[in-house]
């Protein structure tokens, strides 16, 4: 059985679709980040980074539960338990790596910046502005490229779409129309088709996460209490 501690966000999101997709055993447990309880004792010790999501494997290697914070690690975990996802031929499994680390290190903190600057920010500041969404319009330019001439980022569907397709799904945000890429709009509809996929989309439609946020949840997430412990 596999706990997973989680929030309807992207880097949420991309575990539910690898636990859906394996069909793997797992209980949720709800972590209200903007209430602050990503800073909860319990909860550190499983992710010191104080951050969903992450996962405690009651059945991990040699039998004995392991826990494991940080999306792309836990995808990768998962993908190593099962044999599902990751290719295990040596060439094929860097191209998985390489797109999923693609995602973990530039698509989502950039696209996370894009978010922050044009929604989130108590003022807006022009250039921070112009800068992520730029940099987000690049980032998609590249996927585009990418899927051009391929079903999917790494061939076969594989952790790296997982990774990548939640964050698409936030677009409009970013400051991004689907129109402008067309290979990733063909991509994204294909992945939000598959089963699993869209059964995690409608389970979490009634969490999603939100734009506007009260005072309490903007400084457990970015201000005061954010900074308090550190
Ligand atoms: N690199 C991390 C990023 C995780 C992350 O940014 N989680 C956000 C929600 S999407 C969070 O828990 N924020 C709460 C906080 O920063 O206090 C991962 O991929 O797991």
């Amino acid at each position: 059985m596999i706990d997973l501690y989680t929030s309807a966000t992207p880097n949420g999101q991309k575990i539910h679709i690898m636990l859906e997709e394996t069909g793997l055993e797992y209980a949720e447990h709800w972590i209200d980040i903007d209430k602050g309880e990503q800073f909860r004792p319990a909860f550190l010790k499983v992710s010191p980074n104080n951050k969903i999501p992450a996962m405690v494997d009651q059945d991990g290697p040699g039998g004995a539960p392991i826990s494991i914070f940080e999306s792309g690690a836990i995808l990768l975990y998962l993908a190593e338990k099962t044999g599902q996802f990751l290719p295990a031929e040596p060439r094929a499994r860097w191209e998985v790596l390489q797109w999923l680390f693609w995602q973990m290190g530039g698509f989502g903190p950039m696209l996370g910046q894009a978010h922050h600057f044009r929604a989130y920010a108590p003022k807006q500041i022009a250039y921070a502005v112009e800068r992520y969404t730029n940099e987000a319009r690049r980032l998609y330019q590249i996927l585009d490229q990418r899927l051009g001439d391929r079903d999917y980022v790494a061939g076969a569907y594989s952790i790296a779409d997982m990774a990548i397709f939640p964050w698409c799904r936030l677009h409009g945000r970013q400051g991004q129309s689907l129109d402008d890429f067309p290979h990733v709009r063909r991509w994204f509809d294909a992945v939000g088709r598959r089963p699993a996929v869209a059964k995690d989309m409608a389970k979490l439609e009634d969490k999603a996460d939100q734009q506007e946020f009260d005072e309490e949840t903007w400084s457990n997430l970015f201000g005061a209490e954010q900074y308090r412990r550190h």
